[in-house]
């Protein structure tokens, strides 16, 4: 925090309250000022020097040294400060602006890696065209710059004018970067962008208003994504995200509302439900509104608060001018920790043409009692044997959306001619968790009939579910011929989709529907069983989809959504198979990653060798990282596929890997690709029942914590898990988080998650 060195390179890091560590000062997000920086250097240590704003003079000072003046005009908090000092090189271009404005747009990076900087300067771009007509948000200085450090401890920062980031998140090419790496640069640097008006020109009033700019920006950067890429297949990764991260972190000791009460560290804050739950309220605002009335909610709101310090209130009072609206039940979405339960039963009246679809919301808060209840938006239709029923109508349902408002309810559908399977919360109209007693047999009618593409995915995720939590190699074998249909009729057509239908339940999701007293082992064989089953009985399919899918000999790599989406159903198919039959899968990985002509393919027969023991899947790592050595990025990534390892023998690989002269404990980059991998990425290691996994990751913990309080804090995070792991394991867990605690001068950060924790 404050002013730092990443390789040779100075450069600031202010938010939430670093600027105090620079110069004294009324560090708060509502003290705002107007800043003229003045930064003198040597001139061959630091050529490059950057500010917040416009460039205004340069010069010499005596014969080595050099300044720079810089002056933003627009009043900010201290936390958009920033400077850069160093040897950086730049690729650049100009924008126009819709209101005439020319912008010089610059990435910095280590000189030698300006070609990789080109796809994130593409990014801008768009992002600045997209901000333009999606919402009537234009740039407002004559220069945007945007600098890659390599020591970052989370993922960019938005400084006025001077966005820093971690050189993850910038540097690409097709040899370094796969088709995920993209993507991610792609949403990260639109995500800081646009927070020059969700955060920068609009800033928060204080800490506690977090969400008022990470979650309305979250949207921001989604829609972006959902426009330049399929929206469907979007938004199923943008649930899958909360699923993973967001769900469990609410039902945990790390709950939080998501306008938090109280924090002891705000860094601590920087969470899942302040970022993604705070997206889905707003996704569920423009849900209830329309997006028309969405959009003029939105103008108002920056009409409004321009240049001020904002709160949430602020934000919901924008919506209600312009609809009309009540919206007070709603705002409890950002006071009530946890993730609502949504219990749906359904009768049919055949006679009467008749269907009835009773809710009940639930959310028990600390007292055990449910609070007053949310406002939920189910978008929902209902599904015949052979397609939705459009007919049915309700007059409850208004564009395919009911609103519950109560804690329980009934809706009548009249008109409908035979017994339907209901679709609800279609393309996951609110974070809630459904209980909704579908058979196989409907789920896989949703699958082959919803004219939904989340609920068509979200079925064939039910039904894999429920065969995980209850093998049952009969029902298996029916699944597996729905899924067959699905390929032969719709693969081709989209194959990003089709991936994701094929993509199991994680482990982690799996644990997340177990009661109690998970067992990890034994999700992890269940899950790898049905893989198995599933890859055998399509086998035939998935090499003829193999075959129809690779690319032509000579093909240029193109990062666009639909050849990654070719390459991802391409290697799914491949990983499937491999879980079939292991020997020939390992043979034909080997193949692929010998013949690969990019990091995608690359790595995803790596990630397949790497759950089949033997010469080669060691023969692979050792060569990957010959080939690599001085790629720090790719480098990440094979310690990564390595510390995700499913096997007993995991712990000692790492202890080999942490002496590797690759690995430093000083990156945050690579402490998070071996060690929080390893604590957020293989459950059945780091959960092992003789604690060797806590105490690999409470170990890390303590050598990091005065040097990187807040990386350290992250790793923690992984134990919130503890008190839904069965007795032995939980135990375990809780012996090495006293045993951390006891660490003498432990950092607010970790000390902050340790009390939750334990709490
Ligand atoms: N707003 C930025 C948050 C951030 C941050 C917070 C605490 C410590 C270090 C940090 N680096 C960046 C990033 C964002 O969400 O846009
Ligand atoms: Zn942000």
């Amino acid at each position: 925090m404050g002013l730092y060195r990443s390789s040779g390179v100075y450069c600031t890091q202010c938010e939430a309250d670093g600027f105090r560590r620079i110069t004294y000062f009324l560090d708060r997000p509502d003290v705002m000022a107007v800043y003229t920086t003045r930064i003198e250097a040597d001139r061959a240590e630091a050529p490059v020097l950057l500010g917040n704003g416009n460039l205004v003079e340069t010069g010499s000072v005596g014969a080595d040294r050099h300044f720079a003046v810089w002056h933003d005009p627009h009043p900010k908090p201290a936390y958009l400060f920033a400077l850069v000092g160093g040897r950086l090189g730049k690729v650049e271009t100009r924008f126009t602006t819709m209101d005439g404005r020319p912008v010089t747009c610059a990435v910095y990076v280590e000189p030698g890696k300006e070609p990789r900087a080109d796809y994130a300067l593409d990014a801008v771009i768009r992002s600045m065209a997209w901000d333009e007509t999606a919402f009537g948000r234009a740039y407002d200085l004559d220069v945007f710059n945007v600098v890659a450090v390599s020591d970052f401890n989370m993922g960019a920062m938005e400084n006025k004018g001077l966005n820093i980031f971690n050189d993850k998140y910038v540097l690409a090419s097709p040899e370094t970067a796969t088709d995920g790496d993209y993507a991610a640069i792609e949403a990260i640097i639109a995500h800081e962008y646009f927070h020059n008006w969700s955060g920068n020109r609009v800033t928060c009033r204080d800490w506690f208003q977090l969400c008022l700019k990470e979650g309305l920006t979250v949207f921001r950067d989604q829609e972006f994504s959902s426009d330049m890429r399929s929206r469907p297949v979007h938004r199923i990764g943008e649930v899958r995200s909360l699923r993973a991260r967001q769900f469990p972190e609410d039902a945990g000791p790390l709950r939080h509302p998501v306008r938090p009460r109280a924090y002891a560290e705000i860094n601590n804050f920087y969470t899942a439900t302040v970022y993604d739950k705070g997206a889905e309220i707003v996704r569920m605002l423009r849900t209830l509104l329309g997006a028309e009335a969405f959009r003029a909610g939105m103008d108002r709101y920056y009409a409004d608060n321009d240049g001020r310090a904002a709160t949430v209130e602020d934000f919901l009072a924008a919506f209600a001018a312009v609809s009309g609206r009540d919206l007070s039940a709603f705002a409890r979405w950002y006071e009530r920790p946890g993730t609502p339960r949504l219990a749906v039963t359904a009768t049919y009246d055949p006679a009467a043409g008749r269907y009835a679809l009773r809710f009940a919301q639930s959310l028990p808060g600390e007292a055990g009692r449910d609070g007053p209840p949310l406002v939920i938006p189910v978008a929902l239709g209902l599904v015949g044997a052979s397609g939705p029923l459009t007919e049915a109508s309700s007059p409850d349902v208004r564009d395919g959306v009911y609103v519950l408002d109560r804690a329980e309810a009934e809706i009548v559908f009249e008109g409908v001619s035979e017994e339907p399977v209901p679709s609800l919360l279609r393309d996951f109209s609110a974070p809630v968790r459904l209980d909704l007693p579908l058979s196989d047999t409907q789920s896989m009618r949703l699958l082959a009939q919803d004219s939904d593409p989340f609920n068509r995915w979200q079925a064939a995720q039910d039904v894999s579910l429920r065969l995980i939590l209850d093998p049952d190699p009969g029902r298996a074998d029916a699944f597996a011929a729905a899924l067959g249909r699905f390929l032969d009729d719709e693969a081709l057509a989209d194959p990003a989709f089709a991936a994701l239908v094929l993509a199991l339940p994680s482990e982690g999701e799996a644990a997340d529907a177990v009661p109690s007293d998970v067992d990890p082992d034994a999700i992890h064989r269940a899950r790898h069983d049905l893989r198995a089953h599933l890859g055998t009985a399509l086998r035939s399919r998935l090499e003829r989809l193999d075959a129809a899918l690779a690319p032509a000999a000579g093909a240029a790599y193109s990062p666009d959504a639909a050849s990654a989406g070719r390459r991802s159903l391409r290697n799914a198919a491949l990983d499937l198979v491999a879980a079939g039959d292991p020997e020939a899968g390992a043979a034909r990985a080997a193949e692929r990653l010998a013949g690969a002509t990019n990091m995608t393919d690359r790595l995803a027969a790596l990630g397949t060798l790497a759950l089949i023991p033997g010469e080669t899947r060691e023969t692979a790592l050792a060569e990957f990282a010959a080939r690599y050595a001085d790629e720090p990025l790719v480098l990440d990534k094979w310690f990564a596929i390595q510390a995700q390892i499913p096997e007993a023998g995991t712990l000692e690989r790492i202890t080999r890997l942490q002496s590797h002269p690759a690995f430093t404990i000083t990156n945050p980059n690579r402490v998070r690709a071996l060690i929080g991998s390893f604590a957020f990425g293989n459950p059945t290691q780091f959960t092992r029942k003789d604690g060797g996994g806590f105490s690999r990751v409470a170990e890390t913990v303590a050598v990091l914590d005065s040097a990187n309080p807040q990386v350290a804090a992250r790793l923690l995070t992984a134990f919130g898990s503890w008190r839904r792991l069965e007795k032995s394991r939980a135990a375990k867990a809780v012996e090495m988080l006293n045993w951390i605690k006891a660490i003498p001068g432990l950092s607010r950060d970790s000390a902050d998650i340790l009390a939750r924790t334990l709490g």
